[in-house]
């Protein structure tokens, strides 16, 4: 036995004074994840998490983040708002960490920009094809049938098309690339959100945007991650800041593929919901919608109580494998204020 244990701690001394040696013969690689944050090891990686050509998307930056357009007035008063999209399909993206996948992007990101418009605007959209497939830009909504993004596919590597049409009608609408085969283009990465505001404002809020989204990385048509915005379990890592006694609202889109339904749910609270947001009265009021494909709508809520809150998917599959977030809903400080002295 004492031979044993003697045996024991002879190869324990040899392994640590062995093991020294190594440690201070390696370097220590330093990588980046998809949060920004930056690791050493020493250890070997299998999964290289950073790579210079992985495109940037902050899902924090994308939620509040609405383009408007280039604005001008014509003659006849009428609002012409202008954009320019961009497609691409060679750029590769860690859409969850240490998961690299080919994203087709429009405006080098997954969603596109959110474009938003009054009722009414006329909209110019200068497409640009810097991929190296046909794409098109096919936006929901009311508009000439040459402008529908769907027998005009444009040609890669520097196509252009010029989108124009009214603005209509009032709402939340996807857009996408409408070339076959479809269910490709789309779950690659090429889509968006249009809203249409009506012309008399909807009441002030803290509003958002939030794409129900998925990704199929081993292309076997079922998704292996979910999320909204992009990147699986973001908005958990980074709870999202509001305040109580605040109108939050809510632009959402359901953009997954592959599975039938998808739906949103909200802790502790319940929303009035506008279906498609077409409509200014609400439809329900519920703490539960399922979603279709492309199907959306407009949520809208106020907390009363502060603390953290759960929103997520409740198909529990879609919530596990990261559509999930949380509402950090801290002390409305000016309310408070504003209470005390009864202003
Ligand atoms: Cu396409």
């Amino acid at each position: 036995m004492m031979a044993l244990i003697a045996t024991i701690v002879t190869i324990s001394s040899l392994f640590v004074a062995f093991s020294e040696g190594i440690t201070a013969q390696q370097q220590e690689n330093v990588f980046v994840t998809h949060s920004g944050a930056v690791v050493k090891t020493t250890g070997d990686i299998l999964d290289p998490l950073y790579t210079a050509s992985t495109v940037e998307f902050d899902p924090m930056e994308y939620l509040r983040d609405f383009n408007y357009g280039r604005v001008s007035q014509l003659s006849d008063g009428t609002t012409l708002r202008e954009f320019t999209i961009i497609a691409n399909d060679d750029e590769i993206m860690e859409v969850s960490t240490g998961i690299f996948y080919n994203v087709w992007t429009f405006n080098g990101t997954v969603p596109g920009p959110t474009i938003r418009a009054t009722e009414g605007d006329l909209l110019r959209i200068n497409f640009i094809n810097n991929g190296s497939k046909e794409h098109t830009i096919h936006f929901h909504g009311i508009h000439p049938a040459e402008m529908d993004g769907v027998f005009e596919p444009v040609g890669g590597n520097g196509g252009q098309f010029v989108y124009e049409f009214t603005a209509g009608p009032v709402g939340v609408h996807p857009y996408h690339c409408h070339v076959m085969p479809l269910e490709e283009h789309i779950v690659h990465g090429l889509y968006g959100v249009f809203i249409v505001d009506p012309k008399e404002e909807r009441p002030p809020a803290d509003e958002m945007v939030m794409v129900l989204n998925g990704f199929d990385t081993d292309f076997d048509t079922e998704n292996n991650f979910y999320a909204a915005n992009t990147i699986p379990f973001y908005y958990q890592h980074h709870p999202i800041q509001i305040n109580t006694d605040e109108l939050i609202r809510i632009y959402v889109v359901n953009m997954v593929e592959f599975d039938p339904i998808n739906n949103f749910h909200l802790h502790g609270n319940l929303y009035k919901y506008y279906p498609t947001g077409t409509d200014l009265v609400p439809s329900f009021y519920t703490d539960m919608i399922t979603l279709s494909q492309t199907e959306r709508g407009i949520m809208e809520f106020e907390y009363e109580y502060p603390g953290k809150y759960l929103f997520h998917a409740h198909k529990v599959e879609f919530s596990e494998k990261g559509w999930t977030g949380i509402f950090m809903v801290n002390d409305n400080e000016e309310e408070k204020e504003s209470d005390e002295y009864g202003t």
